[in-house]
């Protein structure tokens, strides 16, 4: 049975769906129309009682996590070079996936719904403020992780070839112009890495399935 991905398109299954790309097997892709509320379904409760995609479905297993995910399509497929093989530099890339994860998308998430924070409408937008100056800090920290890189010769976060961490620096550059920053002015040689990455053929296949491109329109 194919490995079958639950995603909503641009969310963070994003980087699990550029994952299954990288590795060139046949997957099954399951949409998951937020936007409808299908998340909140029974029937996809019944699959994430967190109500969240992304979801890879193995077997039985339903697994859930970006991280868990990745590392689980890693273990399967060790050869498809998703995290560099040398043993610092898988590190520094799970020690940035994981940052990506634990605090870049946490802040997101304060700038999209500061409703999940606090009732009060004034406060809301307090909390929204402070999270947009936040990711703009967090992707500025971005900016110099990739300018790091490239000092060391390296095109992406992952080494010489996108992996795992690219898919995710991408997803969080999209949603910076979602919060209204503007990446492709502030954050000139982000922008270029994002460029970079979107231009993989395997980038672009995940993201002409989900009917996305790398530019999106503010959207708080
Ligand atoms: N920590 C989770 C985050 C998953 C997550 O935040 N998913 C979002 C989409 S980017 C979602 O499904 N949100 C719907 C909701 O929470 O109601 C992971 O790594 O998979």
């Amino acid at each position: 049975m194919p490995l079958k991905l639950y995603f909503a398109p641009g969310a963070c299954s994003l980087v699990p769906h550029i994952a299954l790309e990288l590795i060139g097997q046949p997957f099954d892709a399951q949409l998951v129309k937020m936007h409808k509320g299908e998340h909140r379904s029974p029937e996809f409760l019944a699959i994430n009682p967190a109500g969240q995609v992304p979801v890879l479905q193995d077997g039985d297993a339903a697994i859930t996590q970006i991280i868990a995910i990745t590392l689980h399509l890693e273990a399967q497929h060790p050869q498809a070079g998703l995290f560099p093989q040398e043993a610092l530099a898988r590190t520094r890339a799970l020690e940035t996936l994981a940052w990506l994860n634990n605090t870049v998308h946490t802040t997101f998430n304060r700038v999209f719904k500061p409703d999940a924070v606090v009732e009060d409408a004034a406060m809301q937008t307090a909390v929204r403020e402070k999270a947009r100056q936040a990711y703009a800090a967090q992707m500025q920290q971005l900016q110099d992780k990739v300018v790091t890189a490239r000092a060391a010769g390296n095109d992406f976060l992952n080494g010489a070839a996108p992996g795992v961490v690219d898919a995710y620096a991408l997803t969080v550059i999209r949603w910076a112009q979602l919060a209204s920053l503007e990446p492709e002015q502030q954050w000139p040689q982000l922008w270029d890495y994002a460029e970079r990455v979107a231009a993989h053929p395997a980038v672009q296949r995940a993201m002409e399935r989900e009917r996305i491109g790398l530019r999106a329109k503010p959207l708080v």
